[in-house]
């Protein structure tokens, strides 16, 4: 089945139902979030074209879904994410300092420099690393539903992908498998219309992605990616069928890319000069803002005083960063051989 949720303006008793009766400080919470992500994502790509940090993917337009699935799944579930979900590790409780340790690469990074930057993992919140090569992640986290399944597990495994991952080998193998074996896996499908330079319409023939999970039996719906109250109604709802039958869904978040693919992309060269206003019309930041303005929840002082605290957490973690040193040569070999590197024999001269 598939079908556009459109929901906004929500008025109380709606918002009650999606989100439970506290909805007004959970709609604070992911306010806070995505105004973290915004400011995280501009001194990122900032830092990068200053050398500071090698490389960046940024998530600005895609807020909306990662603080839904950071707030509606629970602790037991997986997430097996793409270049712009780690926001979701943040929400589920990784700290924004190892987080920007990880970005500089330095000694407190959890995986020391040797995984590409913006790639982080958060075991702890059991958020796995990125896998680059697109698409791959749908079977990775296919896998890791099915041992769930075996053991008799309560957690869902995550899967985010992009639009061009449904081009992949990986996802068809991936869905195939999930459906056949009935296992509890959430495929959330990144639509931002672009595949860096490719867009949508050159990707694919259908008409919406979201068919391509009802063909292989798997319920699918499309939702509006800009629209935290949708996203967060689906991850719930999503959640909890995934759990209970246990079985795979698909939801397509449609959205707009808001910004270069990552920061070794230039978009001048291939995106059609009204693109971006187009994007900004759907900013899912600022629809939270005037949700949260027209009911009354977030004043003009309140909502500066937000800002200001991302300003800070964000510079505070960045200045902790820089004073940590690059990881030692030594912990090449401390990081994984118990007892260090083998002694190199003498050499021998010969006679
Ligand atoms: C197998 C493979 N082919 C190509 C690439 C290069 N590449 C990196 S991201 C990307 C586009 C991914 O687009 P999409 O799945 O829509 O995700 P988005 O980046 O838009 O979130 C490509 C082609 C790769 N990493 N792996
Ligand atoms: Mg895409």
């Amino acid at each position: 089945m598939t079908g556009e949720i459109v929901a906004l303006p929500y008025e109380r008793p709606a918002l009650a139902q999606a989100l439970g009766a506290d909805y007004e400080e959970r709609l604070l919470a992911a306010h806070h979030w995505m105004t973290l992500a915004r400011e995280l994502d501009s001194r990122m790509l900032g830092l990068q074209r200053q050398g500071r940090i090698g490389f960046y993917g940024p998530a600005t337009g895609q807020e909306a879904v990662s603080v839904a699935a950071g707030l509606a799944s629970r602790p037991e579930d997986w997430i097996v994410p793409g270049l712009r979900e780690q926001l979701v590790a943040l929400v589920r409780g990784h700290s924004l300092a190892r987080y920007v340790h990880h970005l500089f690469a330095n000694d407190r990074d959890p995986a020391r420099g040797r995984q590409m930057p913006c790639h982080p993992t958060a075991r702890e919140v059991k958020y796995v690393s990125m896998s680059s090569v697109v698409g791959t992640q749908i079977t990775h986290a296919v896998g890791i539903a099915y041992g769930l399944k075996l053991r008799k597990d309560t957690g869902v495994a995550l899967a985010f992908f992009g639009d061009g991952a449904t081009s992949a080998n990986d996802f068809h193998a991936g869905l195939n498998f999930a459906a056949v074996l009935s296992l509890p896996v959430l495929f959330c499908l990144t639509n931002n219309q672009w595949a860096i330079s490719v867009p949508v319409e050159r990707q694919t023939h259908v008409k919406e992605l979201a068919m391509k999970g009802s063909a292989y039996g798997i319920p699918s719906r499309r939702v509006d990616g800009t629209d935290f109250v949708a996203c967060y109604a689906t991850f719930a709802e999503g959640l909890e069928a995934a759990r209970a039958s246990p079985g795979p869904l698909l939801a397509e978040f449609l959205l707009y890319r808001m910004t270069p693919h990552s920061s070794s992309d230039d978009p001048s060269r291939y995106q059609a000069p009204d693109w971006m206003a187009h994007a900004l019309a759907h900013d899912p930041v600022r629809r939270m803002e005037e949700l949260l303005t027209r009911l009354g929840i977030l004043s003009d002082a309140a909502h500066t005083s937000v800002r200001e605290e991302a300003t800070r957490l964000v510079k505070e973690a960045i200045a902790e960063a820089e004073s940590v040193g690059a990881p030692t040569p030594e912990s090449m070999f401390t990081d994984i051989l118990a007892s260090g590197p083998l002694p190199v024999p003498p050499r021998s001269e010969p006679a």
